[in-house]
């Protein structure tokens, strides 16, 4: 049995202080009341101890005193404490005024400062240093949010096996919000969250832009939603947070919530009722919602003295001046409103600015005939949620097409918030539907919010954490450490005939741009001339490239060949031989095709050797390249069913030829040629996996770079080949 800790910026109260006495109270906010909530469930558990880590407003002495009455029952509470200034820096600064706007669409409102990321930094830090000081093997961390990008690798930095989720509540942005970011801050922020074994998000979409950008800052390789960096595979989903469903829909059949409903029905009597309750926050759209309210009430007085919108404003941020400023302006949109409507006994606005308790909020969202939520942008929005969990027999949901919310909730009316008339038109629509209506789409959006609630929402994602933790393992590969290679070494030595069989791109020199410019470096030459040199080896560079490249390369040196995976062999002091009958008919079938989508897909080319052709997309578009790269083998592999052509999918190539000739069934071929009492094989790419197959049980087989293979061994990357290769010169 383990421990769950779950990492939040926030610990899920807030401090209210009078003279020396200090209160607690709950928290507002999404992440808080989701995980609270499954907390509170006591749901059959997996974990022997739920640990909050989290900061708050409380220095030292003050947690000393108050400690005991703070600590849950249902979860034990860690406090970060972080000093004033550094915090206002990391909270204020960074995560509000520089990833909040920036990863909801307000690039206009990112404030760039190098002291907000250091502060940003530094907190990361002391979260990461408390969680190592508690953590202990076997336990499942959770890190939430915006806040906290950078723990996940600043954990895995110290404890490489450790079992990390991280979960985004915000959305991840496009690619081209998101390289707005000085480079530096972008890998950094990307390589923290790549710490995590499991990254989720709320929708595919920011799952979508989280692997774009992964791709195009560090460069990682992906497969669908597996990524693979530093030699580790990562995994990414979405998991659309629920809530927590029937403490919403018990609220129903509270009796003294139908007390103060009916108070509410009374004193709203005639009139239909619009709610809305929001944190203030500019991604929340606030004074759209209100043009949109005041275009309905200019276009539509026929409902005038007969609806009241409730607008709830719950304080936030109220330290960073552009949250200050949003204050003023909707304010002043209200009292525009209010002045322009209202009649002696009737105001279009009722407004509110405080946090409500919670049998206050339950009972406004069961009151409401409408609820209009539109932000401009929103991770997910609970209150949309909630709203739909609450109401039994009635009800209309507007909602933003631009929330997470919006791809669960597709029965609401759904509208751009920032199209005024589209929104006015909404009300009108919600006010004018018929009750059987409501309740039909009411009742398909509660049955989907009641399957997917947030004890589903925890465990769904504690199990896929514990599923990436098992592929991890599965992958585990055999690295070739100084042991592995003091073994060959010792074989090597006693050995009379050796076979060296070595791969060239990838192995012997790095992946180029362009094919033609991976040219063997001055090193490469020289170790290979000196491993030829001994007598006893026999040294084979056995490659896809064609004959005249290898020749022009390397064919002053005394080794041998192999060119076109196998085609042609060419033995030390010999010519070249063709291993198969030539036929190249079914090239010209093939050309037109590669052609086609070297237009469609720019950057990449076609490389044409005798019996191979061959489309590299390696420099183009990542994204663009990989998915025309699925195009392509499908179109090949439909077209050359049922024929001797063979189309392998290679690293960042596409790879065309006639069946017949591997690189498996040469390399056997060459061993048994040789006679050979000792091999060693080197490779990459997906053709050197037929070797390895084929020699595994006849000798040392090595992979470059991660991923899974039928070799016995994995070398982590290009640059250690040449090194491992000197060791044999003179072992
Ligand atoms: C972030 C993402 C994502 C609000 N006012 C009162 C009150 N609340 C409660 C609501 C709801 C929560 O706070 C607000 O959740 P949202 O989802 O709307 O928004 P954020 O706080 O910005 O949360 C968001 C969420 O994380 C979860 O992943 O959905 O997109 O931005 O639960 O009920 N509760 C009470 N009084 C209030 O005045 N009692």
């Amino acid at each position: 049995m383990s421990r769950l800790i779950i990492i939040s910026n926030r610990l899920p109260f807030s401090v209210e202080r009078s003279g020396e006495e200090i209160s607690l109270r709950q928290s507002s906010g999404g992440l808080i009341s989701s995980l609270k909530s499954y907390f509170e469930k006591n749901t059959t558990d997996k974990f022997t101890e739920r640990i909050w880590i989290g900061s708050c407003d409380l220095n030292t002495a003050e947690w000393k005193r108050t400690s005991d009455s703070i600590q849950g029952k249902d979860f034990t509470i860690e406090p970060v404490f972080i000093k004033k200034e550094i915090y206002e820096n990391y909270y204020n600064g960074f995560a509000n005024s520089t990833l909040w706007p920036l990863f909801h669409y307000f690039p206009s409102l990112v404030v760039y400062n190098k002291d907000f990321f250091n502060a940003y930094m530094e907190s990361n830090r002391l979260f990461a240093e408390k969680t190592l000081e508690i953590m202990r093997p076997g336990d499942v961390v959770w890190i939430h949010d915006y806040h906290l990008l950078l723990v996940p690798q600043l954990i895995r930095n110290v404890d490489p096996a450790a079992v990390i989720g991280f979960f985004l509540h915000i959305p991840f942005p496009s690619y081209e919000i998101f390289r707005l970011l000085p480079t530096l801050w972008k890998r950094t922020l990307l390589q923290g969250i790549l710490g995590a074994d499991l990254i989720g998000f709320h929708t595919y979409d920011y799952v979508q832009h989280f692997i774009q950008s992964a791709k195009m800052v560090l460069e990682v390789d992906n497969q669908f939603n597996t990524i693979n960096y530093n030699n580790r595979i990562i995994k990414t989903d979405l998991f659309p947070i629920g809530i927590d469903f029937d403490k919403f829909r018990n609220s129903c059949s509270n009796e003294k919530l139908s007390v103060h409903i009916n108070d509410i029905k009374q004193s709203f009597a005639g009139k239909k009722i619009i709610f809305s309750v929001d944190r203030l926050d500019y991604t929340k759209g606030l004074t759209n919602r209100l043009k949109g309210y005041e275009d309905f009430l200019e276009q539509h007085p026929e409902w005038h003295e007969k609806v009241s919108f409730v607008f709830n404003i719950v304080p936030s941020r109220d330290l960073i001046p552009t949250y200050s400023d949003r204050k003023k302006m909707v304010e002043e949109k209200i009292s525009t409103i209010n002045g322009r409507f209202s009649t002696i006994s009737w105001q279009p606005l009722m407004y509110r600015y405080n946090h409500l308790g919670f049998e206050e909020l339950c009972t406004l969202y069961r009151a409401a005939d409408i609820a209009l939520i539109t932000p401009l942008r929103d991770g997910m929005n609970l209150v949309a949620k909630e709203y739909v969990a609450t109401n039994d027999k009635r009800g209309v949901l507007i909602l933003s097409e631009l929330t997470g919310a919006a791809s669960e909730l597709n029965e609401a009316i759904l509208v751009n918030p920032t199209d005024s008339q589209a929104v006015a038109d909404a009300i009108v629509m919600a006010l004018t539907m018929p009750i059987e209506e409501q309740q039909s789409r009411m009742r398909l959006m509660q049955k989907r919010l009641y399957d997917y609630d947030v004890v589903r929402w925890v465990n769904d994602f504690l199990d896929q954490l514990y599923q990436a933790k098992n592929e991890q393992k599965k992958a585990i590969v055999k690295w070739l450490d100084t042991r592995a290679v003091s073994a060959i070494q010792h074989d090597f030595s006693l050995a009379e005939r050796r076979c060296i069989l070595l791969d060239y791109d990838g192995t012997l020199a790095p992946y180029a741009k362009v094919p033609s410019e991976a040219k063997p470096g001055k090193e490469v030459i020289s170790m290979l001339a000196d491993l030829a040199a001994d007598e006893r080896n026999e040294v084979v560079v056995i490659s896809g490239r064609d004959s005249n490249t290898l020749d022009k390369w390397l064919g002053h040196l005394n080794i041998n060949f192999v060119a076109e995976h196998g085609v042609f062999i060419k033995y030390k002091n010999q010519q070249w031989e063709t291993q198969v009958a030539l036929s190249s008919n079914w090239k010209d079938m093939v050309r037109p095709i590669l052609e086609l989508y070297v237009t469609r897909c720019s950057g990449s080319l076609i490389e044409e050797k005798k019996n191979t052709l061959t489309w590299h997309y390696r420099n183009t578009h990542p994204g663009l390249g990989f998915s025309r790269s699925r195009e392509l083998l499908n179109n090949l592999l439909q077209m050359t069913g049922n024929t001797p052509i063979q189309v392998i999918d290679g690293n960042k190539v596409i790879e065309v030829r006639l069946m017949g000739v591997d690189k498996g069934n040469t390399a056997l071929k060459i061993i048994d040629y040789f006679k050979s009492d000792f091999v060693l094989c080197l490779g990459d790419d997906t053709t050197d996996e037929d070797m390895f197959r084929i020699i595994r049980n006849k000798g040392y087989t090595v992979k470059v770079g991660p991923g899974t293979t039928a070799a016995e061994y994995t070398l982590s990357s290009q640059t250690e080949v040449v090194p491992l290769l000197k060791k044999f010169l003179d072992p």
